[in-house]
């Protein structure tokens, strides 16, 4: 089986290893000629598995194209951020076989269900992972804890597409109705990613620093009641307790957002906080911690086109 992969962050990268590993080949799609030559160079990447006992390093060769020049695409992994997913599906939709299989992987909602939609004829699936996973320099990942990573379809029927990866992907879960994964994974996003985003911290600080503590159980109140607005059931404990858990896991983590302000790239807020807002608007219900915390998120990160990002 042969995968395009849209989207060569750690998630993607960690993906084509762990496909590449177990036998299936892999083309990883760029955005832009540099990028494109600068991975040809070498032509591999490499995946270390440092949740092992002892490290272990494989690498593997991965076809390279742009997306503009993808081949054709007969299963597509986009791993890009929010933000980007919408714009880098269109660019590769015309390459898409009939029977092409596309696998949505990335935080936030919106674009999921947005391109379901706006696509259904095709068969796409949409998924939520906990695996923690770096870029210890370019195109090397470091797969650094383990978790899980549910998928499940959003359109088509797609039954032989779980039997397949699941031997190549670590623990990998089918779910039959993935929108509640996909809210429970947004729902802890909320809690943690603007604060740590605001108060420049590492996820751990939001559990033991009082006032982030209290800012945070105010955010997962609101999202708590707009879940309940839409029939969606969250954890079997409170969100505070469970983000106060992820945060404490992650403790020495920087979230996916306040990094992206750190390094004054865009953000993931609209997909994230602004979903849950929209959300709420539907569902009649005021939100405004969570109003604060995307117009405060959105002033710190920089202008951009979309075109830029
Ligand atoms: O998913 C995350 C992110 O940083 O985007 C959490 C769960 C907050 C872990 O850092």
């Amino acid at each position: 089986m042969h995968w395009h992969i849209l989207g060569a962050g750690a998630i993607g990268l960690l993906w084509a290893g762990m496909l590449n590993r177990a036998g299936f080949t892999t083309t990883l799609l760029f955005r832009n000629s540099e990028k494109l030559a600068a991975f040809q160079q070498t032509g591999k990447l490499s995946l270390t598995q440092a949740a092992h006992q002892e490290q272990d390093t494989q690498q593997y060769p991965a076809d390279a194209r742009l997306v503009s020049d993808p081949g054709r695409i007969d299963n597509l992994l986009l791993t890009t951020k929010a933000f980007a997913a919408v714009d880098a599906f269109n660019t590769v939709k015309p390459f898409l076989s009939a029977d092409a299989r596309i696998l949505l992987l990335h935080n936030g909602m919106g674009p999921q269900e947005a391109l379901a939609q706006q696509n259904p004829e095709l068969n796409i699936w949409a998924g939520s992972t906990t695996d923690g996973a770096y870029q210890s320099a370019p195109y090397q990942v470091v797969q650094a804890g383990k978790g899980e990573t549910r998928i499940g379809a959003l359109n088509g029927n797609m039954s032989g597409l779980f039997r397949q990866l699941s031997p190549a992907i670590d623990n990998l879960i089918h779910e039959p109705d993935i929108i509640p994964v996909l809210w429970r994974k947004l729902a802890i996003n909320c809690a943690i990613n603007p604060l740590t985003a605001i108060f420049n911290c590492k996820n751990g600080e939001l559990a033991t620093n009082p006032e982030y503590r209290k800012e945070m159980a105010e955010i997962c109140t609101e999202v708590e009641q707009v879940a309940r607005a839409l029939g969606i059931t969250l954890f079997e404990k409170p969100l505070i307790e469970q983000a106060c858990h992820v945060a404490t896991v992650t403790a020495r983590n920087s979230s996916s957002m306040q990094q992206d302000v750190m390094h004054r790239r865009p953000t993931e807020i609209d997909s994230i906080t602004g979903f849950l807002c929209q959300q709420a608007a539907i569902a009649g219900i005021d939100v405004p911690a969570n109003q604060q915390l995307l117009m405060q998120v959105r002033k710190l990160q920089p202008e951009t086109n979309i075109q830029d990002r």
